[in-house]
């Protein structure tokens, strides 16, 4: 989804929606007779819902993550991650540090794509297990209960970072 990536709404909506006149401009052949503030209206309306939906997909490209299984016990739920963050390396330390080798259910928001591992600074040494949305209600099913010290993620789809 590239609405998700992008978090610049001029890019999305290159309208000028306070002047009528610049949309007659964008018509092919020019001059139209019907009222331009209504089609203005229109445009208006159309993007206000396309940047309700931007913000809303912005805002789900998070993690959530709990320490008992079926996302019970204590949860957090990560800053959403964007485009310019993805790969990074995430461990359960600091503020995050009582969920190391304590989390037991993992899940990804919308089109995250992420791999967990067992110890901290996602080792290149190991492939670590994959997680994508809505993720795992049980890690016991997957032998990765009460192990996870560290994650990176990636947005799955998008056209991302051109
Ligand atoms: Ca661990």
């Amino acid at each position: 989804m590239a609405l998700r990536t992008g978090g610049n709404l001029s890019n999305i909506i290159p309208f000028n929606f306070d002047s009528p006149d610049s949309i007659k401009g964008e018509l092919p052949g020019g001059e139209f007779s019907s009222s331009p503030l209504t089609l203005a209206m229109l445009f208006k309306s159309f993007a206000l819902l396309l940047a309700t939906f931007a913000a809303s997909a912005l805002a789900d490209s998070a993690v959530f993550y709990c320490t008992d299984i079926n996302w019970g016990g204590n949860c957090h739920h990560s800053p959403p991650i964007t485009a310019d963050q993805q790969g990074v390396c995430h461990n359960m330390k600091g503020d995050v540090a009582q969920f190391n080798d304590a989390i037991s259910s993992f899940g990804p928001d919308g089109d995250l794509s992420c791999t967990v591992f067992k110890d901290f600074d996602c080792p290149s040494t190991d492939s670590g297990f994959q997680i994508v949305h809505p993720g795992w209600a049980d890690l016991r099913t997957v032998g990765l209960n009460d192990v996870i010290s560290s994650y990176q993620c990636y947005i799955e789809q998008g056209n991302c970072c051109g």
